[in-house]
């Protein structure tokens, strides 16, 4: 059966306002929401599958060999919320490893994207009822109820995407989690490990150049999609680890002294000045801790891999 959409109308992106904006500030930025077109998802899928971008394989992984010990933790009857749909393996390993799940709801904010997934993973599924919601995660998202009793909500967010969002945000996310999973509910969260910064520079550096192509799709993006002139072969790739900041820092920089048109705008771009364009965050368990204190939520259990690289985390209010 066609799946029922749950249809919350979430604002389209104004991308060119938002461009516009962000670099106007001083330092220049972009936001990394923007990465995703067609073409950035699939240089996105191209990362996972380099050698030296370790988080996506060691998640995989964790989720084969922990399922049993998550699933325990969690209980049987789960109406599992994934907040946004781009991670199909993760999500098939979930619900076949919790007992008896009820209900998956992805919130997405692509239509398409949200009801490929839902196609598929009804079809691998049956027994589980699927309850799409096209909304922005980031604001207030109310759940559709299911037909059978649910026992608790159970939110999914795996991948370190809560590594790029800014503190603040990071904040507002999961405390929009809390109020979606309810007093009951739990938050299974991924959540890459602080560590050496050979290892973390060398993984938003592949060699194969695809993080680069990745980061210079973003300039072709606004080229395609809002008429702005980024001459592509003007800009470069940065990605470096800060220390003080436990964060991955990414910029686009300008190889040489240039100006850039959108519309009627025009930015001038010294040599070496940078666009900042995302962040990645990583954790240590106390940093972690007093990120979802905040949030008005408690870690109450935690899966890492044998060399602690990448851990899931479960919450509750
Ligand atoms: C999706 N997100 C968790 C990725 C990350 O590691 O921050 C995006 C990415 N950017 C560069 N490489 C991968």
């Amino acid at each position: 059966a066609q799946a029922a959409l749950t249809d919350l109308r979430p604002q389209p992106d104004d991308i060119a306002a938002d461009a516009i904006n962000g670099l106007s500030r001083t330092p220049k930025s972009l936001p990394s929401k923007y990465f995703y077109d067609a073409e950035g998802s699939r240089l996105f899928e191209a990362i996972t599958r380099q050698p030296e971008y370790y988080l996506t394989q060691v998640e995989l992984a964790l989720m084969e060999s922990r399922m049993p010990s998550v699933a325990a933790a969690v209980g049987s009857g789960a109406h599992v919320v994934e907040f946004g749909s781009g991670s199909g393996r993760k999500t098939e390993l979930l619900l076949e490893g919790l007992e008896a799940p009820v209900a998956y709801t992805p919130i997405e904010i692509s239509r398409t994207a949200l009801m490929d997934s839902v196609t598929r993973l009804g079809q691998q599924f049956p027994e589980v009822e699927m309850l799409p919601v096209c909304a922005d995660f980031t604001g207030p998202v109310p759940l559709p109820p299911a037909s059978r009793h649910v026992q608790r909500t159970l939110v999914f967010f795996p991948g370190s995407t809560l590594g790029n969002f800014f503190e603040g945000d990071a904040v507002r996310l999961l405390a929009s989690m809390r109020g979606t999973m309810g007093e009951n509910g739990r938050a299974l969260i991924g959540i890459d490990l602080d560590k050496d910064a050979a290892v973390l520079d060398a993984a938003y550096n592949d060699r194969a150049g695809v993080t680069a192509a990745f980061t210079l799709n973003l300039l072709a993006r606004l080229n395609r999609e809002i008429g702005s002139d980024f001459d592509l072969d003007g800009f470069g790739h940065r990605a470096a680890y800060s220390r003080e900041r436990m964060r991955i820092e990414t910029a686009l920089v300008s190889t040489r002294a240039q100006s850039v048109r959108i519309g009627e705008r025009r930015f001038d771009f010294a040599q070496g000045e940078a666009i900042e364009v995302e962040i990645s965050q990583k954790y240590t368990d106390a940093s972690f801790a007093a990120l979802t204190v905040q949030a008005g939520l408690e870690v109450i259990d935690g899966w890492n891999d044998a060399q602690d690289r990448f851990g899931l985390r479960l919450l509750r209010p």
